[in-house]
């Protein structure tokens, strides 16, 4: 297949300023009527030619109508997938008329059955599943949807925008009828029949607008919701303190599904979402899926200005909406509770996930260039690393500045479909700035390297900053220019112990650069991308004792932090390359931050983590996955053998009353489980009953996923208990049985790639559920070590699983794909295995656009 480009971009040739739609919704056999009043489009550069309408393989309309009259065979014809019709005039009225089947939808993508839910999915190309469409975002209609269903089956009928009509349809079903105002593209429609309950609450906007809200979901899962109603009026206010951006319509529903591709979907009016998104009560979501859920409700709704009312010219476009929306989310997370504690966790998402894509054969930049499947690019780079370069232009214009950027990018391009060009050069025009150069982040991938060099003359009393930045080669990008980025810098005096140099914003543009700094009379110590301004790989010339003292005194959290981080980093590449390791430097450092009164256990629970075995591995040039565990199982162990008594303390400190959701009582059972396991690192015999005693006696998922996920890495008698305890007590909650898939999966355990085979022929296991088939396989896939089982099995199991899965759902199959794209970052035997089952893959016959092209990517 041809890859599209963006370069190939021109305006439609047709424009669908209306559409109604009349479906006959069954699981089996749904009818999708359509009318669209079409007309020719006027715009400069426009393409020509007949009517096309996209359609999905095999779809062939019963009837096409063109102005009131059905058309012969003869007079439209299907075309790779098109519809085409060519039309005398400049304006016709075209309705055609499809079945299709929800239940043998497996792909998850238009109209699909999931439980006894019928419900879609559009973005980016699922609509074209559903009927005949221009399916690209720069075409905006307004829609009118009159959905007839069973009335016991599918009581409830939701679509976007206002209901405007609704009543009986004879023979036990109804009707319901649709309108949404707004002209939208068709990513954006959303339809869902089913038993569903609200849970009903209500938002006064800022202008006195009354917005009726409903969180809809199975009858059982109603006492589940009110955590997601919190969050949903929380970022409604937000928006508008924040924005000054108002919600537009009289209704705003969200509906929980279990079958769900990804996270979530921001469909006008009528977001749906995954039902781990939504659903939480303390018995069965930890605090972290609390976090998350807050994070995804936010985002999704915030996606109603970012996205929606201006949405994507095209899906080059995708960071655009992304890129700012994520931004928009960590930042209403960060307000709503620790800041320092949620952009420590952006920052290890950002490196966990988005650095080794940067760095691999998938690097593409947050506005590619070119694709064969778009589903493939919904990627950490257009998310995370694209909300990092809307942060970077924050931290550039200051907070006002960017906002009055945000107003003048809503007012221009308000009801259209805009470019990431767009957004730019609001933020230019509203603050008289340049940002010429740093349109780079938009065309470049690659992570910089910024390599930094203090050093200090004490006769003159100055110290002197060398910043010196390369951006590596990536496919298809040889060279590189250099990209602006905002450095927070700020130098300690290592004497006194305190600032010396108070924080500046240094952008740097070029290649290299000096700093002088002055009046520096003694030995100064570097704090650098504090906050991580800018995502950027930093090194300095700063000893381990440097590193210590910042992870102590540094007066910008993030940066002690990430001192820490460095100095556990450092430690264990020296460990791993068998040189000399400072671990008693580390062991004094976590002392310090362990026992020091001013700082909160949320932070603590964060800072004396080590580094992942994983990230460990992105800082060597070939990775040995078993020497990585080796020298970071030891530090752990010694770790926790020499400050037994403080994790001891720690422990005790931290046992929890009742459950409360609140950032001090979330901190402390963060710590808590920490403790326990730096305990169980030390070997202490009584640590499997403490576990256990934590477990069972828990009241909350917090601290009993906590404590199993301690004895699933171990050899106890307990372990097996609790896992047991744990199946028979959630094997009907599907969210919670996720977490039993996990906690084995990400085991660290030398008999981890036999229990993960094992456990995908247990009955619970299903490839059908993106969540079971994730929380299984892309968690296995992620622990570095069992996966990479020097005997290969765990890539065999993998690509097993990647074809399996590509039969019946495409793109959840291929986001199984990169951890074995890493290939050229292995040793020599790993990496000639990796690579013989990427081989394998590309070798069968019938795969998915959408697999192969992660596959061949990763073997170019
Ligand atoms: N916009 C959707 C993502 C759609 C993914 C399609 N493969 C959810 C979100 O980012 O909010
Ligand atoms: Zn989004």
């Amino acid at each position: 297949p041809a890859p599209i480009l963006r370069r190939d971009y021109r305006p439609p040739a047709w424009r669908v300023p209306t559409i109604h739609l009349d479906v006959d919704l069954a699981a089996a056999e749904t009818r999708v009527r359509a009318r669209l009043e079409v007309e020719r489009n006027a715009a400069e550069g426009a393409l020509g030619g007949p009517l096309a309408l996209d359609g999905a393989p095999g779809m062939v309309p019963s009837s096409v109508t063109v102005d009131g009259h059905v058309l012969d065979e003869g007079a439209w014809r299907i075309v790779d997938d098109q519809l085409l019709i060519d039309l005398p005039g400049a304006a016709h009225v075209v309705e055609t008329d499809i079945a299709i089947s929800p239940e043998k939808n497996t792909q998850l993508m238009g109209l699909y059955a999931s439980g006894g839910l019928l419900c879609t999915q559009c973005e980016a190309e699922g609509f074209r599943r559903i009927t005949f469409f221009p399916d690209r975002p720069d075409v905006l209609s307004r829609y009118t949807v009159k959905m007839t269903a069973d009335r016991t089956l599918y009581p409830v009928l939701l679509a976007n925008g206002d209901l405007v009509g609704e009543g009986d349809a004879g023979e036990g079903r109804h009707w319901a009828e649709w309108h949404d105002p707004f002209p939208k593209p068709c990513y954006l429609f959303a339809m869902v029949a089913g038993d569903l309950k609200a849970n009903r609450d209500s938002f006064t906007t800022l202008s006195g607008r009354a917005v009726q809200l409903g969180i809809w979901v199975r009858e059982a899962d109603l006492p589940k919701t009110d955590h997601a109603m919190a969050a949903l009026k929380a970022s409604m206010a937000w928006d508008e303190q924040v924005y000054g951006r108002e919600y537009d319509l009289g209704i705003f529903n969200i509906v929980a599904v279990a079958d769900f591709n990804f996270g979530a979907m921001e469909n006008k009016g009528l977001n749906i979402f995954n039902s781990r998104y939504i659903l939480a009560d303390p018995e069965t979501a930890t605090d972290a899926d609390y976090d998350a859920i807050a994070g995804v409700v936010a985002h999704e709704y915030f996606h109603n200005w970012s996205g929606n009312r201006v949405t994507c010219r095209d899906w080059f476009q995708l960071s655009l909406k992304e890129g700012f929306t994520v931004f928009r989310d960590q930042e209403f997370s960060a307000d709503q509770g620790s800041r320092a504690v949620k952009r420590i966790e952006d920052v290890r998402v950002l490196r966990a996930a988005q650095f080794p894509e940067d760095g691999g054969p998938l690097a593409h930049p947050i506005r590619p260039d070119s694709y064969l499947e778009i589903s493939n690019f919904y990627t950490a780079t257009i998310y995370n690393k694209g909300a990092e370069v809307i942060r970077m232009m924050h931290t550039m214009l200051g907070a006002e500045g960017f906002r009055r950027g945000t107003d003048l990018y809503f007012e221009r391009n308000d009801g259209t479909a805009a470019t990431c060009e767009d957004f730019v050069r609001a933020m230019e025009d509203a603050n008289g700035a340049d940002l010429t150069d740093f349109r780079r982040w938009y065309a470049q991938a690659g992570t910089p390297r910024v390599r930094a060099t203090l050093e200090h003359e004490a006769g003159t009393a100055t110290a002197r900053l060398t910043l010196a930045q390369t951006v590596p080669a990536t496919p298809g990008q040889p060279d590189k220019l250099p990209m602006p980025l905002p450095l927070r810098i700020a130098l300690f005096g290592a004497d006194s112990g305190t600032p010396i140099v108070a924080e500046r914003v240094h952008v740097l543009g070029d290649e290299a650069t000096e700093i002088l700094f002055e009046g520096v009379d003694e030995p100064p110590v570097l704090s650098i991308n504090r906050g991580f301004s800018a995502p950027v790989i930093v090194e300095t010339n700063r000893s381990a004792a440097d590193l210590a003292f910042l992870s102590a005194h540094d007066d910008d959290p993030f940066a002690r932090f990430e001192a820490m981080q460095q100095l556990m980093v450092d430690t264990l590449v020296a460990a791993i390359n068998g040189g000399q390791a400072d671990e008693a430097a580390v062991v004094a450092a976590v002392r310090e931050t362990l026992t020091d009164p001013a700082l909160d256990a949320a932070f603590i629970g964060e800072a004396v983590l080590l580094p992942s075995e994983s990230f460990l591995g992105d800082q060597l040039p070939v990775v040995d996955p078993s020497a990585v565990r080796r020298a970071r199982d030891s530090l752990r162990k010694r770790l926790g053998r020499e400050l037994e008594p403080e994790w001891r303390a720690t422990y005790a400190a931290t046992a929890a009353n009742r459950f409360e959701y609140t950032p001090t009582a979330k901190g402390l059972r963060r710590l808590h489980s920490v403790a326990l396991g730096y305990l169980d690192a030390c070997g202490a015999a009584d640590v499997p009953a403490l576990a256990l005693a934590q477990f069972e006696g828990a009241d909350n998922m917090t601290d009993r996923q906590g404590a199993l996920g301690v004895l699933a890495n171990g050899l106890s008698g307990e372990r097996e208990t609790a896992l047991a305890a744990f199946y028979d007590r959630y094997r009907n909650d599907a969210l919670v049985l996720d977490k039993w898939f996990t906690t084995q999966a990400i085991a660290m355990r030398e008999d981890t790639a036999d229990a993960v085979e094992r456990l995908a022929r247990h009955p619970d296991f299903t490839l059908a559920n993106p969540n079971r088939m994730r929380s299984l396989v892309g968690a296995f896939a992620a622990n570095q070590y069992a996966f990479h089982a020097a005997d290969g099995r765990g890539y065999r199991f993998v690509a097993d699983m990647i074809l399996a899965a590509d039969t019946l759902n495409p793109q959840s199959a291929a986001r199984l794909v990169p951890p074995l794209g890493r290939w050229r970052r292995f040793e020599p035997a790993r990496s000639a295995l990796m690579k013989a089952q990427l081989e394998r893959i590309v070798a069968t016959p019938g795969l998915s656009k959408d697999v192969f092209e992660q596959v061949s990517r990763s073997l170019a």
